[in-house]
């Protein structure tokens, strides 16, 4: 069939219900969960804030419009390359630069929410990742990868969401060994609900934040904060999910949407 077929059959398919568009960001504002580093760490990311500039008021009689106060890394939001210093020289590394031809693809749903219920510090393996391949196909060269935790249910409380202790947060994520066998196959990013790609213990591991380190230094995206992937069939759907235009910019918050067909 002709791609312009194809693309005509997919707005009438759009228009019609029978694709749906499934919304895969969470709110973006004041409680928005955000991350805590451990204390060694200098800085964390500022709090949102959302500011009326008008309202149809003596500041702007017939139109409304905010002005924002937040960081790249914020919510439901987009990792670049450059966010991480394995992934420094990447020319095209930047939230400006990068080819979005790459951040439109198919998207592998790893619904592991179970485990994660049972274990907050559940860690996916590549026992994990094959037995799960065994059961819904391959996961390709340029395709999504993202773990289903259901960790969007405690979104709009932050101390659930982060799940800390003395010990630190406690969220689920991946090994290393599975960020390394999933840039193997030429994904082009792994995404994850909770508040970044990592697990909540993950600067603790032998390699420190290993999604960080190794998804950014093969030039691949992550996608944190992720909500709804319970709408989300294994395999068949289509993930959006691209940054703002930001100048240099190592990230941003995104408006991740699935193409999803309905049945
Ligand atoms: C900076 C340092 C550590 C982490 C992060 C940022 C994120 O999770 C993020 O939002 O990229 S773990
Ligand atoms: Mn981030």
């Amino acid at each position: 069939m002709k791609s312009s077929e194809i693309l005509q059959n997919l707005g009438a398919m759009l228009l019609s219900g029978k694709v749906d568009v499934v919304d895969c960001s969470g709110v973006l504002g004041p409680e928005t969960p955000l991350l805590k580093l451990p204390p060694d760490f200098a800085k964390d990311t500022p709090a949102i804030e959302i500011h009326r500039i008008s309202e149809y008021d003596s500041n702007g009689p017939f139109w409304a419009w905010n002005w924002l106060k937040l960081g790249e890394h914020s919510g439901t939001h987009f990792d670049a390359p450059h966010h991480w210093i394995t992934g420094k020289d990447y020319a095209d590394g930047y939230t400006d630069t990068l080819p979005v031809q790459r951040l439109i693809a198919p998207v592998n749903v790893l619904d592991f929410s179970a485990e994660c219920a049972a274990d907050p510090d559940f860690l996916l393996t590549i026992d994990h990742v094959k037995a799960w391949e065994a059961r819904h196909g391959a996961i390709n060269a340029g395709e999504w990868v993202v773990m289903r935790s259901d960790w969007d249910q405690y979104a709009d409380d932050e101390a659930k969401f982060l799940n800390a202790d003395e010990t630190g947060p406690h969220t689920p994520g991946p090994t290393a060994e599975v960020i390394e066998y999933l840039i193997g196959k030429g994904i082009v990013g792994w995404g994850s609900q909770c508040i970044g790609t990592d697990a909540g213990q993950a600067a603790g591991m032998p390699l420190p934040f290993p999604a960080h380190n190794l998804l950014h230094k093969a030039n691949c995206y992550g996608l944190a904060s992720l909500a709804n992937l319970s709408q989300l069939p294994a395999k068949g759907a289509i993930l959006i999910a691209a940054p703002l235009k930001i100048k240099r910019g190592t990230g941003s918050p995104t408006r991740a949407l699935a193409l999803v067909p309905k049945g």
